[in-house]
């Protein structure tokens, strides 16, 4: 253990922490732009200098180890006066939009601006370049990720998100010097141009408002305000745990009552649940493994619900497809169930022919997920996609106090009714655990295999593997670095007979869609309510589900029949 002080406080650090660690295990706030816990430190900003006895020199807390008997000291004058001279520069460079901005009230600059009261001095100087004026700042080309390089502080974390220490996409990257320094794409090219995967980690880590999702909220305020159609939405497995966070909740709450509750006074006629279809994306793609194994062909199945992931195989690696399951996600399943399938006869006659539609609104923790709603074959299906931290905005905009309300509401039937197995499709290898569960009432196995199967689960940037008797090995890529990996290697081919792929890490909860956490255990404690649920729940296998069975009966006829294969399967191409 390393002893040393910060502002006089002792402390006891572990070997390898940094001053920063300890200045925040000491309860003192030092002020960071570019660091992350989940990302290498690149101590650009300049924010965090401390003073430390002995150094001539400030030094950047979020880079220096901590060292034995160091006096550390993090709110001198000196230091005071400097951070507010580095925030005049920052602002001169940023435009004074933040009314307008998507960021406002999240945005970690605006949040400095006004813990150093600062009055801006300088002249603005616009990012960009008088060199590069075909530069293009603001970039609107993909329909989940949003880019305004005029609000770019030049923290990297972006780059990070996209690059090794991430996603291994490396879309974005630096370019130019100086004052025209900027994260840009390969060649400068629209986002919709790159080899970007609609992830949105970038979002997740940006500190101000530079890479935001599309928004499609005040779209959706606008919608549901004309009252001109009957509205339903759905939401995700992830969401329900991390809406709590935008509201001040320890993180690891569950609110599904408070969010249904909150969800109805926005004010959507119907609310559903994404895992109803989550269950019945089990039924199809259990029986489409079932059918694979039988014939022997194009295994082992890869999972097809992350649409990070479908994008990555679409760019990268078009000989997989045939690899990938057929099912729709869960999304554009409960989509086209609700417009064309059992909701819609519900409605009467008109929304049964197609004469009418109910308007169709997804609560996802993903920006890919506004990308798999306009994909050409499954368009339609659901008419917007916001995310957890849209969502947060939706209610905050109707001055719904979140907090406040009980958490005692329910969904609505049909398309509202779900298990476990179904919620965990929200954490990583959740969605092969479900599977396996129903796998083994397919093969007459259910009372000799568990229920739980802990070596799938878990938030490390791994791949994960577990054999299951009767079905063979399985395979859980907890990131889209993990699935590079596990395909560096050909054996896969032979060793799986299916793999889960989730794009971020630590699956749905670790969207780029979440809320922006800067708690470095934030997946862990997100995932354990995740499972929590699991347990609580009085049906835990997809194939229990009352209201699927219920389908199957009378609409789709069985998993995988015509009618189930023109409603809930699809088709990717390169
Ligand atoms: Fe997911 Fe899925 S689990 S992909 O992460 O298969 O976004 O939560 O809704 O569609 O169910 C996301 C989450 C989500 C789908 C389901
Ligand atoms: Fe990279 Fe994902 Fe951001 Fe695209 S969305 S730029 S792939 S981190």
């Amino acid at each position: 253990m390393i002893h040393l002080t910060v502002n006089g406080r002792s402390i006891e650090v572990d070997e390898g922490s940094t001053l920063l660690d300890a200045a925040r295990k000491a309860g003192v706030h030092v002020p960071t732009l570019c660091h992350h816990p989940r990302l290498p430190s690149r101590a650009v900003c300049r924010m965090c200098l401390v003073e430390v006895d002995g150094e001539s020199r400030p030094q950047p807390a979020c880079v220096t180890p901590a060292k034995q008997a160091s006096r550390v000291t993090t709110d001198s004058a000196a230091l005071e006066s400097f951070r507010n001279t580095n925030m005049q520069w920052l602002l001169a460079r940023h435009p004074n939009d933040c009314m307008r901005c998507e960021a406002n009230g999240s945005c970690q600059l605006q949040g400095l601006a006004s813990d150093y009261q600062v009055v801006n001095a300088f002249e603005f100087v616009p990012r960009g370049s008088p060199e590069h004026p075909e530069r293009h700042l603001t970039d609107h080309t993909s329909p989940s990720i949003w880019r305004d390089l005029s609000k770019c502080v030049e923290c990297g974390l972006c780059a990070d998100a996209c690059g090794d220490a991430g996603q291994r996409q490396h879309v974005i990257g630096f370019a130019g010097h100086g004052s025209d320094r900027l994260p840009v794409t390969v060649f400068d090219q629209s986002l919709a141009d790159t080899n970007c995967i609609s992830c949105g980690q970038c979002t997740l880590v940006c500190p101000v408002g530079a890479l935001i999702e599309a928004p499609d909220w005040h779209d959706v305020l606008h919608t549901l305000d004309a009252h001109r159609r009957v509205s339903a939405v759905q939401v995700a497995p992830a969401t329900r745990v991390a809406i709590s966070e935008e509201f001040g909740m320890e993180p690891g709450t569950v609110s599904t009552g408070r969010m249904i509750n909150a969800l109805r006074q926005v004010g959507f006629d119907y609310v559903f649940d994404t895992n109803f279809a989550a269950d019945l994306t089990i039924m199809e793609e259990g029986t489409e493994l079932m059918t694979r194994l039988k014939d022997g062909q194009k295994l082992p199945l890869f999972t097809s619900c992350c649409p990070g992931w479908v994008n990555w195989v679409e760019i990268n690696r078009p000989d997989l497809l045939p690899h990938l399951s057929t099912t729709k996600s869960p999304q554009q399943m409960h989509g086209a169930m609700t417009k064309r399938g059992v909701f819609a006869s519900m409605l009467g006659p008109a929304f049964a022919s197609g004469e009418a539609e109910p308007y169709v609104v997804s609560v996802m923790p993903c920006t890919a997920k506004k990308d798999e709603a306009r994909r050409p074959d499954m368009a339609g299906d659901v008419d917007h996609v916001v995310t957890t931290r849209e969502l947060a905005k939706m209610i905050r905009a109707r001055g719904i106090a979140f907090g406040a309300l009980p958490d005692d509401g329910t969904f609505d039937n049909p398309l509202g009714e779900s298990t476990g197995a179904g919620q965990i499709f929200g954490a990583s290898g959740g969605v092969m655990e479900a599977m396996v569960r129903t796998a083994a009432h397919f093969l007459g196995e259910e009372d000799s295999l568990p229920l739980e199967w802990h070596q799938l689960r878990g938030v490390d940037k791994v791949v994960k593997t577990a054999d299951v008797p009767g079905l063979g090995r399985v395979a859980i890529c907890n990131g889209i670095a993990a699935a590079q990996e596990l395909l560096e290697d050909e054996s896969w081919r032979q060793t799986f007979v299916a793999i889960e792929v989730m794009a971020c890490v630590g699956g749905c909860l670790g969207g780029g869609g979440e809320p922006k956490s800067m708690d470095p255990l934030i997946l862990e404690k997100r995932m354990k309510a995740i499972y929590a649920i699991d347990r609580q729940a009085p049906k835990r296998r997809a194939h229990e589900n009352q209201d699927v069975q219920k389908l199957y009966s009378t609409q789709l006829k069985h998993p995988n029949s015509p009618q189930a294969h023109a409603l809930l399967h699809t088709s990717f191409a390169p």
